[in-house]
């Protein structure tokens, strides 16, 4: 029987505003199917994000929503759960508005290690605003603001959350369905902060001018690029090399800000 993703659509809002071959839909059906198998109640629901491509998202789903200014979800999200803790509390964007406006509230929030889970939509580039390059683009790529090829050295999402002290950290892309929507629903039932990178395709600002043709090349190439990282352990740097990984790259178990914070004022004995 097909899966009823209407039920928690916002009809009025559709049609989506995302390109034709653009993947944030896939990743957006993974998402509904991933909360729906946790059976929560849409009320107990927030989801945040900030501005780009990415962070339109949030519109189409019928939850508690907030779309707020660029690189701030983190922030909005944050007031959120202080303010409602039973609440489960989600906060996305793109690459762009999670690494390089919102960077400095990422870290900060990984660093906190306050119960809630931030999803990374990672596309190499600024979609929305027509081709900028962004933290994740790769070196030597095209962008409409690197047209000789991108220059700068470029972040490692799932290393840097992992740095600034992030609990739960994740990788996997929209061409892997059924692994995004499991690696979803382990980063929401993870206590403290959780990081998923979603590798996804920007065929109209990244794809059509770095040597992607086709929409179809795009996901051809996370299919062939991802290695699971249990896979990835047995595997030579050589056998690994162009590759990248997927899966739980780290998980540890750590105090969480509110309950330490209620402790330490002595809100909760
Ligand atoms: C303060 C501020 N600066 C810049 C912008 C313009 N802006 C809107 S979306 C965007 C980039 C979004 O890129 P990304 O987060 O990678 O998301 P994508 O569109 O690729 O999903 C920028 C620079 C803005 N809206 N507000
Ligand atoms: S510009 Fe790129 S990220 Fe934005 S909707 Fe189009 S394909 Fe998707």
């Amino acid at each position: 029987m097909a899966y009823d993703y209407a039920k928690y659509l916002r009809k009025g809002k559709l049609p989506h505003i995302w390109c034709a071959g653009c993947t944030y839909g896939i990743v957006l059906k993974s998402l509904i199917r991933a909360i729906g198998s946790l059976q929560w109640d849409k009320n107990d629901v927030a989801i945040v994000s900030g501005i780009g491509c990415a962070s339109r998202l949030p519109g189409y789903v019928d939850f508690n929503t907030l779309h707020t200014t660029h690189g701030r979800s983190i922030a909005f999200a944050t007031g959120i759960k202080l303010a409602n803790p039973n609440l489960k509390v989600l906060a996305m964007g793109g690459d762009g508005d999670m690494t390089a406006i919102g960077g400095n509230h990422f870290i900060h929030a990984c660093r906190r290690n306050i119960d809630m889970t931030v999803f990374v939509f990672n596309n190499n580039i600024y979609g929305m605003t027509g081709a900028q390059y962004s933290p994740t683009t790769p070196k030597g790529a095209w962008a409409t603001t690197a047209p000789y090829g991108m220059t700068e050295n470029n972040f490692t999402i799932t290393d840097l959350a992992i740095g600034a002290g992030a609990t739960f950290v994740a990788r996997t892309t929209a061409y892997h369905v059924a692994h995004c929507e499991k690696t979803m629903k382990e980063a929401f039932q993870h206590k403290g902060l959780s990081v998923v990178e979603i590798i996804n395709a920007c065929p109209t600002g990244f794809g059509r001018k770095n040597k992607f043709k086709t929409p179809t090349s795009m996901l051809l190439w996370m299919k062939d690029s991802a290695v699971n990282i249990e896979k990835a352990k047995k595997m030579s740097e050589e056998e690994l090399a162009g590759k990248f990984t997927i899966g739980v790259l780290h998980k540890e178990e750590k105090p969480e800000y509110i309950e330490t914070y209620d402790a330490t004022v002595g809100l909760k004995k």
